[in-house]
Formats: structure tokens, sequence, C-alpha cells
């Protein structure tokens, strides 16, 4: 193992993560296992624990798993159109974590409480969350967007991991509350689900989060998308050793799963709240996934990484192994595939409908609530964005500047 001190320069090693394998040897630690069912080949595979919790996706939760999927990276695809079009300031996309984040939610049951971060749009579809509603936050209309008591579906949170020390707080409430309430052991128990990335899994909070929910013995499950990049910083920066292992520090299971199988997915993610609502503790999930596209709409990936490494991942992808598998085994047909497309263009002719009717945000309320009082910088700045808008006909920004959504709904 090389003493230079991490760079985020990109070295050329592609996907394969060198610096794990290096600290493997060092260690002695055998090479980090991988949960996997549905293989990229359509296979599907055996593992001694997790084959019995695959067995309850039957054929037909199997294809709505696919539905979902294709649904949620539908969705992706036209909120990126409306960003392009200046109807939202900006858009995260998810395409690649189809399967890590529509297996985890569907294994989630609507008491369990699930913490996001900013990019869980498949989990939040798996919530009943209101696909148009989420959208309200990136055409900056709303700070929120839904009401989170609603789904069991926490508000977005952009502070990096923040939301893990919410999480845990939650959990060892559920963990209280169950302990006071007759409802233990009635098959009413909760557990919470806290969502995070690669990137992520450095800052303090995940730290003190996992600390905290050894200690107490949390009903959590620290689920880590590994999407191999924080903006442009690989994951082989982030650690040495499988984010999965970490958790043997702190005295829980870690379990890495392919994050494109949504077979395998759904069954550890089933298996591990099961043993958070059965007062087990908290468990670690690294989902191994891709983030296929840009970090946002404002990123350009090419400046960092290369297409082979695109490529490679494209492979993998989650949506293509389910199909293969369900037509081989002759449990869909073309018919399902077209029924799967035309609600996937439903839903997205919903969403840029809905998008279009929303009010135009009040850029002049930001200046507004920056300080509770008057401040001459605020009044500086807030006189040249007069002037500035002054410059257009009508007063009004046009479609897409400054990175702002239409000035008019409907254009
Ligand atoms: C505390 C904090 N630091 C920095 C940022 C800026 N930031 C936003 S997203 C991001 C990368 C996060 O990467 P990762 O955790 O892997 O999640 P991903 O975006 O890949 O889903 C950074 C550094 C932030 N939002 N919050
Ligand atoms: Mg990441």
């Amino acid at each position: 193992m090389g003493t230079h001190l991490p760079s985020t320069e990109f070295d050329g090693t592609a996907v394969d993560d060198q610096r794990e394998a290096d600290a493997e040897a060092v260690m002695g630690e055998p090479p980090a296992q991988m949960v996997q069912l549905l293989g990229p080949d359509g296979k599907l595979g055996f593992d001694p624990v997790f084959t019995e919790y695959a067995e309850k996706v039957t054929p037909e939760v199997l294809r709505g798993l696919y539905a979902d999927m294709a649904a949620i990276r539908r969705f992706d695809v036209e909120a990126t159109a409306l960003q392009r079009q200046g109807q939202l300031a900006l858009w995260v996309p998810l395409t690649g974590q189809e399967a890590a984040q529509i297996g985890s939610g569907r294994a989630s049951r609507p008491q369990d409480y699930i913490f996001p971060t900013y990019r869980e749009h498949g989990v939040a579809y798996t919530r009943n969350v209101d696909l148009a509603e989420l959208l309200r936050q990136f055409r900056g209309v709303s700070n929120g967007g839904w009401n989170p008591k609603d789904t069991n579906f926490h508000l977005y949170t952009l502070v990096l991991a923040a939301q893990t020390l919410h999480a845990v707080g939650y959990a060892m409430g559920i963990q209280r509350d169950q302990k006071l309430s007759a409802a233990h052991g009635s098959g009413e128990e909760a557990a919470v689900i806290a969502y995070f990335g690669d990137g992520a899994s450095s800052e303090g909070d995940v730290h003190e989060s996992m600390v905290f929910a050894s200690s107490y013995n949390a009903p959590v499950v620290f689920f880590c998308q590994n999407n191999h990049w924080a903006i442009s910083v690989p994951t082989n920066v982030q650690t040495r050793v499988p984010l999965s292992n970490r958790a043997k520090g702190y005295g829980f299971p870690g379990i890495r799963v392919d994050g494109n199988d949504v077979i395998a997915v759904h069954a550890v993610t089933e298996w591990a709240l099961e043993h958070a609502r059965q007062g087990k503790g908290p468990v670690l999930i690294e989902a191994f996934t891709y983030r296929v596209g840009a970090h946002t709409t404002a990123d350009d990936p090419t400046k960092y990484r290369q297409s082979a490494e695109e490529d490679a991942w494209r492979a993998k992808d989650p949506l293509a192994r389910v199909e293969k598998y369900l037509r081989a085994e002759g449990l869909a047909d073309d018919a399902f595939f077209a029924k799967v497309k035309a609600d996937g263009d439903e839903l997205a002719a919903y969403v840029r409908r809905t998008t279009h009717d929303l009010e135009t945000p009040d850029i002049r309320s930001a200046f507004a609530n920056t300080y509770a009082e008057a401040h001459p910088l605020v009044a500086e700045e807030l006189a040249w964005f007069e002037e500035y808008t002054a410059g257009f006909e009508g007063g009004d920004l046009p479609a897409g500047s400054s990175g702002q959504p239409a000035a008019k709904a409907g254009h």
C-alpha cells in the first residue's frame, strides 16, 4: 500500500477500488463479499441467508418492482427536461440507482419512518409521495413539498448526513414508545431507515449516529448508497475499506449488497428492518451502485470521470437484468412491457402538467427572509436584483435565466 495521501485526481483506476484491495491485503481481511441474487446476465443465484427472503419476491411482486423502477426512471427523464426548460431551478437525477431505492423502499412497512437525502425520489415513490409535490422544492416554491406525517417519509435533507442523527433520535423515540405501549409484539413495531451517500459517510454526523445507535441498540437501518461518486470525488478517497466493514467498529452487522439487484436489495433490507424491529439493533447496508448521470443538472461528469467507467456500469443496469429474467422465465410478455411504458409516459405527462401549473417562485421573499432585521448588504443586493430584472420586458426574469424557474407558469 502506498504512503501517499489520497488524491482527488482521477488516477485511471476506473471502477475498481484498488485502495480497498490494498487495505484488505494489509489487514489480512478477505475481499468484501457482496450479496447478489440476480446478476447482470438475468440469472438468479443462491444465498444461504437471503434466498429465504428473496423467495417472498413472487413473480407478481417482481413485476411490480420492475414497473416501479421503470416509472421512476421515466420521471427522472421528465424532471431533467423540466429543469432544462427553465421550469425547475435544479434537478438531482437518480438514474442507475433505481434498484437500490425501489428495492429498499418496497421492503419498508407503512409504520416505518424514512429519512432521505435529496436523491431518494424512488423511495419517495414507494411511500406514495406525490411526485409533482416533490418537485415544488426544486422549483423553489417550497422549503419542503410534502407533509411527512402523511407518508412517514421525511423531508429531503441537503445538509449532508444531518438526517442520520435525526433518524437515530427518531429510532430511540420509537424504542421508548414501544417499550411503553401495549403494541409491542403485536406486529406494529416500527423501524427507521436513514439514507446517505458514500461521500456523506465521511461526515462526523454519520459516526456519531452509529455510536449512538449502537450504544442504545436503536431500531435503525443505515442505508448507504455507494454510487461511487460524491460530486467529483470517487469513493476510494472516502474510504480504504468497504463501507459496509465500518459497521464492525461500532459493533453491529454491515452488509454489502449489489445495489443494482432489486431482489437482493429487497431481501437484505427486509432482513435488516426485521432485525431492527425485533429490538436486535442497527444494521448498515452498503448498496453498491452507480450514479449513471450527473450529480445534478449543474454538474458535468465528463470533467472528472471516463466514459469507459460509465459504460461498464451501464452493462450492470438494474432494469435490464430484471427484464431478461422475466422474459426468460416466461413471467412477462411484450404487452406487460408496453403497459409499463405507457404508464410511465402517463406519469411523466401528469408531472409536466402539474409543474407548469405551479406558482412562480417569488425571489424577493429570499431577500426578505435572510435576516430578521433589515441588513445593508441584503438591501444592496436587492437593489441590484430589481435593476437587473427591470431590464427584461415586463420586469420579470425570462425562463431559465440565473438558473431560476420560468417567470410565468405555463411557459
Ligand atoms: C455538510 C455538507 N457539506 C457539503 C455539501 C455539498 N455537497 C452536496 S452533495 C455533495 C456530495 C455528496 O455525495 P454522496 O454523499 O456520495 O451522495 P450522492 O450525491 O452521490 O448521492 C456535497 C459535497 C453539503 N450539501 N453539505
Ligand atoms: Mg455518492
